[in-house]
């Protein structure tokens, strides 16, 4: 389980995640702790916590701009235009991005939700 999610990870950051390019069948079995066959918020948090961590190389508890590795998605998720992504918007941006995902509202996501465009 460590290292699915580790190589999901990994991938994750050498790809540079979008909101498209950091979803497939892997990535969803290492967010579904649980392995239920759903995601929900809560385990679609947990991970991008993790991930998050990873991304905030220097430590300093936010992510800048080369760190976040996301331009599109950079001024979107900066709510309060310091440059600086902290946990609240990341976690603000994926709430966003979790219910862009759950296509029929039912407060999980399943796999075909996730790989869905
Ligand atoms: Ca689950
Ligand atoms: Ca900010
Ligand atoms: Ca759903």
């Amino acid at each position: 389980m460590k290292n699915i999610v580790f190589t999901v990870l990994t991938w994750i950051l050498l790809t540079g995640p979008t909101f498209a390019n950091d979803r497939d069948a892997a990535a969803f079995e290492a967010i579904d702790t649980d392995k239920d066959g759903k995601v929900t918020l809560k385990e679609f948090q947990a991970f991008y916590k993790t991930v998050f961590q990873i991304k905030d190389k220097n430590g300093d508890g936010v992510l800048d701009e080369a760190e976040f590795n996301n331009p599109d998605a950079f001024d979107f998720a900066d709510k309060n235009k310091d440059g600086k992504i902290d946990p609240a918007e990341d976690r603000a941006l994926r709430a966003h991005h979790f219910r862009q995902l759950d296509a029929n509202r039912d407060g999980h996501l399943t796999l075909e939700e996730w790989l869905a465009d």
